[in-house]
Parts: structure tokens; sequence; C-alpha cells
């Protein structure tokens, strides 16, 4: 079944930012070394509602005017057991939104 992700980041500048999956547990070089975003199925960048994306594509959260973020993402394109596990990859959450593949 999906899999729920319980998000509680404080520290962030206020409003959106994107939040994704990317391929690889590395963080020893930022989100650098995570590698790209998420992607077995080879598919392009967009929502987390889209049929085309990538799996790890899970779109933006929003802080508040206390830089705090808080949600529940729930996703059935991120598996904990089977080939697509997403078990030991990186969540990552960047300085600006996620334009969703729309082009902003
Ligand atoms: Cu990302
Ligand atoms: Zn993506």
């Amino acid at each position: 079944g999906p899999t729920t992700v319980n998000v509680r980041i404080t520290g962030l500048a206020p409003g959106l930012h994107g939040f994704h999956l990317h391929e690889f547990g590395d963080t020893t070089n930022g989100c650098i070394s995570t590698g790209p975003h998420f992607n077995p199925n080879g598919l392009t960048h967009g929502a987390p509602e889209d049929e085309v994306r990538h799996a790890g594509d899970l779109g933006n959260i929003v802080a508040n005017a206390e830089g705090v973020a808080e949600t529940t993402i729930v996703d059935s394109q991120i598996p904990l057991t089977g080939p697509n596990a997403v078990v030991g990859r990186a969540f990552v959450v960047h300085e600006l939104e996620d334009d969703l593949g729309k082009g902003m």
C-alpha cells in the first residue's frame, strides 16, 4: 500500500520548498551526493499527483512564518519494500519552490 511520510522540518525560510526523495542516501557532500530525483521508471519531472513524474517527486512543502513545515504525505510511488524500495535513500528539502515540471 501507499507510504505515509510524517514531515516536520524547522529552520526553513517561510514559503514553499521543493521536497523530494533523491536516489542516494549519501549526504556527505550535501544534496549533490544524493544524486538526482529517485526515478526508477525513467520518466520526466512532475507533480506528486501526475502520472508522469519521478517517483521521488513529492512536490512542495510550506514553511510558516516561524520557518516550520509540518505535513503528512501519503504516496504510492515510494514503497518501503520491493524493487523500487526507497529505504536508504535521501529526502532533500530545497531552498526554492519546485515548479512541478510546469516551468516558472
Ligand atoms: Cu530534489
Ligand atoms: Zn523530479
